[in-house]
């Protein structure tokens, strides 16, 4: 785990010189690091000219194109701070204060900080001791080398090296969520801390040790400590997403940019300690017949009401909705565009615009689904994946979750045996990092008497079927339950860990709508199949329902829609109710 392990052609003996490969992203191209070498000094032994900006309410972002930094945008300027983008390095060189929100894999990352002559001006700024914010994969950078399909070569600013989270550890990797910071040094961005959860999303960390202790701000806990901040001088840098993580994320982020405000009026004190368990709003969008977009809910998936005029029921304005969902302290905010299987989702406007306009006010995670797959327009013009969900990225989502097509994808992993790499679940997780990527599962419960006489996974069901059946496999289906697939949820979800997905948002249409309870059975069968993150959805009707969800499942997380939007139980009363169970939630 240490420098020695690459071999490094350093052109000089300075700890500031640069050292150039040419070759592919899995190289060694940069190093300043050295294990024996003295403690950096901030002294550049380069001479750039530097002139800084007139303007204190502006900010610079290192955004190079790899991901969603909409939200962290959306964020800077509620704060109130304008926006300069780097270009160039000498961009970089010029700002007063810079924001690095690393997003993708660290490789291509690296790929394109060393391709722009980026890498250079930024360990020259950092030299400086000027300020400076990394945000995730920012803070990975910073290190010697990842282990992120490599080992690949990082900044080397910070002794260490990045290592994936150990699964056989009994965790759920990634690492999703709002977790608990353990304070190493009294800086003032964390000032507003205190015992407050944050919003984590990795499956990759930096890990401390004597050489890196120094820099240490705060750990985390999860299987092991790893390192949630550091900061040295005017340089920080966080793991977690002070973008997304509420007011708490907004306070770190407004301490950065105005070091100045001293101590602002505490927040409230949670007592967080360790990975809370997520509640999240889920809002199931569509066009209604007057060609408006709605929020609407559906009992089993059947979303008109039952009058004469048949129309799609409208609980309520999608924006508007997330907006207060947040407020309410939603830990998330799920947008599915339930009819987007069959219209085009790049050609559905309106549902993009929703995105924009509700990142600008929700400082939560954002997931959307709906219409993931590779697209022929009317006139020819073949669309990919990858493409529709770029799309979506670039709007506003943090996640984006995929349906139909993750089943089309799984049912050819099983036949082949073999995995493609073209899948849009692949595809997208090998761009966006498979934290990005969610797969939501509709399956519908199908009563057998025999186990045997069906070739899929099937539970002991705690309620017998109609005909007293004691068992049931859970049968997935695709374009918004309207067809049923050769397939289980079980087999589906090991199959889709397998092509990367990230995590699972788990329904169930026999549930939906009817706040009778999640499908136990269902969601146990699934959270104890996979190692990623499981959000057990379809079924709340009360604050009972998600302490039972919690304690008899491995769960991650709980999603409703109908108690929500009918106002019937608050987002709030939820988690109260857990946190009187002793059931560790953010609050
Ligand atoms: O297949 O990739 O285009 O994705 C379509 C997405 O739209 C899928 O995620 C699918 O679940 C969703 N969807 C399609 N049709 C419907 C429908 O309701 N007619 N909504 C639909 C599914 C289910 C939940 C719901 C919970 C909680 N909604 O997300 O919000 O069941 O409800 P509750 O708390 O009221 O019980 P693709």
């Amino acid at each position: 785990m240490e420098a020695a392990t690459f071999t490094s052609t350093t052109a000089s003996s300075s700890t500031t010189s640069f050292s150039s490969f040419s070759s592919t992203s899995q190289s060694l191209r940069f190093l300043r690091y050295k294990p024996n070498a003295k403690p950096l000094n901030y002294k550049s032994s380069r001479t750039f000219s530097v002139r800084a900006s007139a303007d204190d309410s502006v900010v610079t972002l290192l955004d190079y194109g790899a991901g969603n930094v909409r939200s962290l945008r959306n964020a800077i300027k509620y704060l109130g701070f304008d926006i300069i983008d780097v270009h160039t390095p000498e961009d970089i060189l010029k700002a007063k204060q810079l924001i690095f929100p690393g997003v993708g894999a660290f490789a291509p990352a690296m790929d394109v900080l060393n391709n722009k002559g980026m890498a250079e001006a930024l360990c020259t700024y950092i030299e400086q001791d000027r300020p400076f914010l990394g945000i995730c994969l920012g803070l990975q950078l910073l290190f010697e080398s990842s282990e992120e399909n490599g080992p690949v070569k990082g900044l080397g600013l910070i002794p260490g090296v990045v290592g994936r989270f150990d699964s056989s550890k009994g965790i759920r990797v990634p690492h999703i969520g709002w977790n608990a910071l353990e304070i190493a040094k009294d800086i003032q961005i964390l000032d507003d801390i205190g015992k407050s959860h944050v919003y984590f999303v990795h499956s990759y960390r930096a890990m401390p040790s004597d050489q890196n202790r120094e820099w240490i701000s705060s750990t985390c806990n999860y299987g092991d400590n790893f390192i949630a901040s550091i900061q040295r001088g005017n340089v920080h840098a966080v793991q977690f997403h002070p973008e997304k993580s509420g007011d708490v994320g907004l306070s770190v982020l407004r301490r950065f940019l105005n070091p100045k405000s001293g101590k602002t009026q505490k927040l409230v004190q949670g007592n967080a300690s360790k990975l809370a368990k997520r509640v999240i709003a889920c809002l199931d969008v569509r066009t209604n017949d007057k060609g408006d977009l709605v929020v609407t809910k559906g009992d089993q998936y059947d979303v008109r009401e039952h009058t004469k005029e048949n129309e799609v029921r409208n609980l309520g304005k999608p924006v508007d909705l997330a907006g207060q969902y947040y407020k309410d302290g939603a830990d998330e905010v799920s947008f599915l565009n339930i009819t987007a299987f069959r219209d085009f989702p790049l050609g559905d406007l309106p549902m993009l615009q929703v995105l924009r306009y509700a990142s600008e006010n929700v400082f939560v995670p954002l997931t959307v689904g709906g219409g993931i797959r590779d697209f022929k327009d009317g006139n020819g013009r073949y669309y990919s994946s990858l493409e529709v969900a770029s799309e979506y990225f670039r709007s506003g989502a943090d996640k984006i979750s995929i349906g139909s097509d993750a089943v089309y994808a799984a049912e050819e992993y099983l036949k082949s045996g073999v995995k493609t790499g073209k899948s849009s679940l692949e595809q997208i997780s090998r761009v966006y990092g498979n934290q990005a990527v969610v797969v939501s599962i509709d399956p519908r419960r199908v009563y057998v008497k025999d186990p045997k006489a069906v070739e899929f996974k099937t539970v002991k069901v705690r309620n017998p079927g109609p005909n007293g059946e004691e068992y049931a496999w859970y049968q997935c289906t695709v374009s918004g339950g309207r067809e049923g697939r050769p397939i289980g949820a079980y087999e589906l979800a090991k199959a889709v860990e397998e092509l990367g997905a990230g995590e699972i948002l788990l329904n169930c249409i026999d549930c939906d709508g009817q706040g009778k309870g999640f499908d136990i059975d269902l969601i146990k069968l699934i959270s104890d199949a996979v190692s990623i993150p499981v959000i057990a959805s379809s079924g709340a009707g009360a604050v009972e329902h998600f302490t039972e969800v919690f304690r008899e499942t491995n769960a991650s997380a709980a999603l409703a829609a109908g108690i929500f939007h009918r106002k019937e139980v608050p987002i709030q009363a939820v988690k109260e109710h857990l946190s009187k169970e002793g059931i560790e939630v953010r609050m």
